[in-house]
Parts: structure tokens; C-alpha cells; sequence
């Protein structure tokens, strides 16, 4: 990293015991970190040399010793000196941000997956195995998790200082962040985007775990249903399944192995079936009709809550064959022929 490991150490103790730093518990901190103290170096170094010259300057051409003003030039090599070297340290930064940002917004495939619902003035958060947690989120450390985030209302954000990640958290859409925790603790968690007359009020613990502490945790608060098993529900008491059961005759295209996939749509484009797009598809299915489709699948807007929506999400992400639905809730004689597929471009 540049700086030796005892300095550092020491200037992160120094900082986090006199309370101006917040701790450092993720993997991304100490780069977060480095960052921010060479941005803090080079306004120093600026601020010196400025003042320096200031200073230097003002006695070295004083009244007395020249009282009359000469009128200079200027020197084609100061200026490109001091034009190049500032552009030289703003574009390093500039990579450095920019490489910093990527890594923070772009999960590692393996994450384990987390859904937050932000609400005036709660946070919702839901693990895949059904637990449920508000105002509260126990991790494992040493693992990377996904943060899928959405709001019901207006624009939340969702802060963990001592793993310097944030991320707006907007209505209609998800946005997502990632972290892997290296230190076990209990850290704040703060909503950073005024939502009204409780904003202050919307924080919470995140509470980083030992790997096993926390499966302990998640078998001692489960609620007997995954997310999946509860958009299984749905799906059947919703109707969607009426459409939508893998039958070769079947109004809707199978969901099985839908997640992920690129989709050709009747406009020609191609879309990729994200978490994201799934929700839009259940709340505006005439945006996102598949080519061969009709599009008559109704709207489920302001029918399905966001929980009810990320259940049927996860449950649509998890149908890698045939339905299990098509065994469990269809009573119409399942059909043995290949399914219809919507047309998968393969990449
Ligand atoms: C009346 C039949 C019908 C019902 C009921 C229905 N759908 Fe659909 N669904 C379709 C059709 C037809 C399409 C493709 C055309 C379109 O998007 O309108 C589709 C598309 C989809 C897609 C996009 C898949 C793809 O491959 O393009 C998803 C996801 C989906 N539906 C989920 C659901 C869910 C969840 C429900 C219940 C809340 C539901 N559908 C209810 C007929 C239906
Ligand atoms: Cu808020």
C-alpha cells in the first residue's frame, strides 16, 4: 500500500480511538481509506506550498527592496509545469476512485445474497432462508454479501460507516452494494439521504459474526419459510401459475432457468433477465413482452407488496427445471412435451 504497516496501524488506532475515524471491518476500508488520506496529503501539501510561497513572497518582494513593480511575462515551462503536474495527480486519483468504485458496486458472483426494504422510517431486511430483522443485519464475516435494496416510499440510503459502503436506496428499482466483514462486532447503520421528519431516527446495528455464530443465528430466527418457499405461495394464490406452469399449451412463457438469461424481445431488442427486471416484468409485463408472446399478462401493480415481490423473485430465480408448482398446485394433467421456451440468446 505504500505506507508501512506499523504507521498505518498506528495512524488507524490513533484516529479510531479519538473517535474522528470510524473503525475499519471490511476488506474494502483500509483502500477506502488510503484514498482518502492521500486526498488529505495532497490538500496539505497544497495548502503548505501556497502558504509557503505566500509568505516567502510577500518579504522576499516588500515594499522596501522593490518599490517599483516589474511586469513579467511568463514562462511558457512554469505554466505547462504546473498545469501537467496537477492533471498527473487528479487523473491518478481519478483511476484510483474509479477502480475503487467498480469494486465496491460490483458484487463478486459468489455473494451471499441480502434484500433490504427501506421505508419512512425502517429498514427491512430479509435473508433468502426466511429471517427476517428490522433495523438490524447480522452478517458472517470472511464472505461477501450482496445487498439487493429497494424503497416503498421516497429516497433512503443506506450507510455502514465502518465498511465504508453506501448506496441510494430508490423507489421502483434495485440497487445493490457489497461488503465482506473482517472484523465480528456490532457497527451503526444510518439512513444518509433526508426522508423526512425521522430520518435521524432510521439507523440501526449491523452485526458481524463469526461464520458459525451466525448459523447459529440463522437457524435459531428462522421463520420455517425461505423467500423462495413463500413466493411459491404467491405464485400459486396469485394466479400465475395458470399461465405460467411450464406446460407446452400454457399462456406464459416458462420461468424455468429465466433468471439470468438474455431475452429476445418483440421489438428486436434483448434484455437480461436481472433481479430487477423480473420485478418489472410482474408490475409493467407489457414493456417486457418476449418475442412470440401476446402481451396479456396483467399488471400486478399495487397488488404485490415489495417482500411479496422480492418472494417471487427469488422464487423465479431458483426454477432451474420444471416447476415444482406444476407437482405441487397444478391439477391439470402435466404435460410431458418440451416445455415452451421463450428464445434465449446464448452469448
Ligand atoms: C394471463 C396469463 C398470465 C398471468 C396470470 C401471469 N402471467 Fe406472467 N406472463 C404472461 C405472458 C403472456 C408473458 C409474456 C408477455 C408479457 O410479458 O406480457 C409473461 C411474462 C412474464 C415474465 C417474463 C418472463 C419472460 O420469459 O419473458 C415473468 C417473470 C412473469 N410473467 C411472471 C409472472 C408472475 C410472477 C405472475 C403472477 C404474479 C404472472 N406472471 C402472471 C402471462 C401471464
Ligand atoms: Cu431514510
Amino acid at each position: 500500500m505504500g505506507i508501512s504497516p506499523v504507521l498505518w496501524q498506528f495512524l488507524t488506532k490513533w484516529l479510531t480511538t479519538s473517535a474522528l475515524w470510524p473503525q475499519e471491518a471490511s476488506t474494502i476500508a483500509p483502500w477506502a481509506d488510503a484514498l482518502y488520506i492521500f486526498l488529505w496529503l495532497v490538500t496539505l501539501l497544497g495548502l503548505v506550498l501556497v502558504g509557503a510561497l505566500l509568505l516567502v513572497f510577500s518579504i522576499k518582494y516588500r515594499k522596501e527592496k522593490s518599490p517599483v513593480a516589474t511586469q513579467i511575462e511568463g514562462s511558457t515551462l512554469l505554466e505547462a509545469t504546473w498545469t501537467i503536474i496537477p492533471l498527473g495527480i487528479f487523473l491518478f486519483v481519478f483511476v484510483w476512485g474509479a477502480w475503487l468504485y467498480f469494486r465496491i458496486y460490483n458484487p463478486p458472483a459468489d455473494a451471499m445474497q441480502v434484500y433490504i426494504v427501506g421505508k419512512q422510517w425502517m429498514w427491512k431486511a430479509e435473508h433468502p432462508g426466511g429471517q427476517h430483522e428490522i433495523n438490524a443485519l447480522h452478517v458472517p464475516i470472511g464472505r461477501p454479501v450482496q445487498l439487493t435494496m429497494i424503497s416503498q416510499d421516497v429516497f433512503h440510503s443506506y450507510s455502514i460507516p465502518a465498511f465504508r459502503v453506501k448506496r441510494e436506496v430508490i423507489p421502483g428499482r434495485y440497487t445493490t452494494v457489497w461488503f465482506n466483514a473482517t472484523k465480528e462486532g456490532t457497527y451503526h447503520l444510518f439512513c444518509t439521504q433526508y426522508c423526512g421528519t425521522l430520518h435521524s431516527g432510521m439507523i440501526g446495528d449491523i452485526v458481524a459474526m463469526a461464520p458459525e455464530d451466525y448459523q447459529r443465528w440463522t437457524e435459531e430466527s428462522t421463520s420455517g419459510m425461505s423467500l423462495a418457499q413463500n413466493g411459491e405461495r404467491l405464485f400459486a394464490s396469485m394466479g400465475c401459475n395458470s399461465c405460467h406452469n411450464g406446460n407446452a399449451t400454457a399462456a406464459g412463457p416458462n420461468l424455468a432457468g429465466v433468471s439470468g438469461s438474455k431475452i429476445r424481445m418483440d421489438d428486436g431488442t434483448v434484455q437480461v433477465a436481472t433481479d430487477g427486471w423480473l420485478r418489472d416484468t410482474i408490475l409493467n409485463p407489457s414493456q417486457h413482452v418476449p418475442l412470440g408472446y401476446k402481451p396479456i399478462m396483467p399488471t400486478y401493480q399495487g397488488q404485490i407488496s415489495e417482500e411479496g415481490l422480492i418472494d417471487l423473485v427469488e422464487y423465479i430465480k431458483g426454477l432451474k427445471t420444471n416447476y415444482r408448482v406444476q407437482q405441487t398446485l397444478d391439477t391439470s394433467k402435466s404435460n410431458d412435451a418440451a416445455p415452451m421456451v421463450p428464445e434465449k440468446v446464448t452469448q
